[in-house]
């Protein structure tokens, strides 16, 4: 079985300012993203991360399980107090920072499946999960979820919806996951803080999409929807051309490419 998590490394490997600034790990939790919230409404400041070694209630978007043996994944949170405008474009730094940490780790070349996935050769490696708590219309806080499946046989998770992958599948080494944590909160702190500066983040984002141009069925709130994925906003909002000609938003849903 892989090591579990070294907290002094990953403290020893850590270049940010901010984030990661306190660093905790637990070696089982339900979710991260439970164990940031609780810590969250107590007042942690932003850029707290939260790790663990195994969840016992990972979790996607829609209440799906994100699943991940013992010592073998990043499992982490990461605490951000951001403004109403950048809330919005959250899924797009930690999606993007998951792509950067891992192409600067692995040198295999990552694209993201809107909205919220990370791929290698069309197979899952990462998932996000962005979740807010709000006072009136403005977030109070917000957690951004990020598992990467890093030194694991694929043939060993339960079945997933999509094709599933990892690190050590796709380079066949065992690749560090301190060294992956700290320059995944680097490049999620440059991301942040150029996002919140009202930096284009959305351009790098958008040059990693696979669908641009390409005919994909979305599921979105139960509805199939058929079309050409035309383009994507400042938000990360995907807009597909239907076959009448017609337009239509999405920001949110599951998006393949149609046969
Ligand atoms: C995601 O949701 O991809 C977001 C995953 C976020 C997980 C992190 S881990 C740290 C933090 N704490 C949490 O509790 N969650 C976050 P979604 O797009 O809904 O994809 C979920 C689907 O991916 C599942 O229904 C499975 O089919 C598939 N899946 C589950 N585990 C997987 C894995 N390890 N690798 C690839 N696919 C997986």
């Amino acid at each position: 079985m892989p090591a579990p998590l070294s907290l002094p490394s990953l403290e020893a490997l850590l270049r940010t300012k901010v984030f990661g600034r306190p660093l905790s790990h637990r070696p089982e939790v339900d979710s991260t993203q439970e164990w940031g919230r609780a810590e969250a409404r107590s007042g942690a400041p932003e850029g707290a991360v939260f790790l663990t070694d195994f969840q016992t209630s990972g979790r996607g978007r829609l209440g799906r399980a994100w699943t991940a043996l013992a010592c073998s994944s990043v499992l982490a949170s990461v605490l951000v107090r951001p403004g109403s405008g950048l809330y919005p474009r959250l899924f797009m730094i930690a999606g993007l920072a998951a792509v950067m940490a891992i192409e600067a780790n692995c040198g295999v070349p990552c694209s993201i499946k809107w909205p919220n996935d990370v791929l290698i050769k069309g197979k899952k490696v990462a998932g996000v999960l962005t979740e807010g708590e709000f006072l009136g219309d403005a977030p109070d806080f917000a957690l951004a979820g990020i598992g990467i499946n890093v030194n694991l046989d694929p043939a060993t998770l339960a079945s997933t919806r999509y094709p599933a992958t990892s690190l050590s599948h796709e380079v066949g080494t065992a690749i560090s996951r301190e060294r992956l944590i700290a320059d995944l909160l680097l490049w999620f702190e440059r991301l942040y803080g150029e996002a919140a500066g009202n930096g284009t983040i959305a351009n790098l984002w958008r040059a990693r999409l696979g669908i641009l141009g390409m005919p994909v069925t979305i599921v979105s709130n139960d509805e199939t929807i058929e079309g050409t994925a035309a383009s994507v906003d400042a938000t990360g909002a995907l807009t597909l051309t239907l076959p009448n000609g017609d337009c239509r938003t999405f920001v949110a849903g599951d998006v393949s490419l149609s046969r």
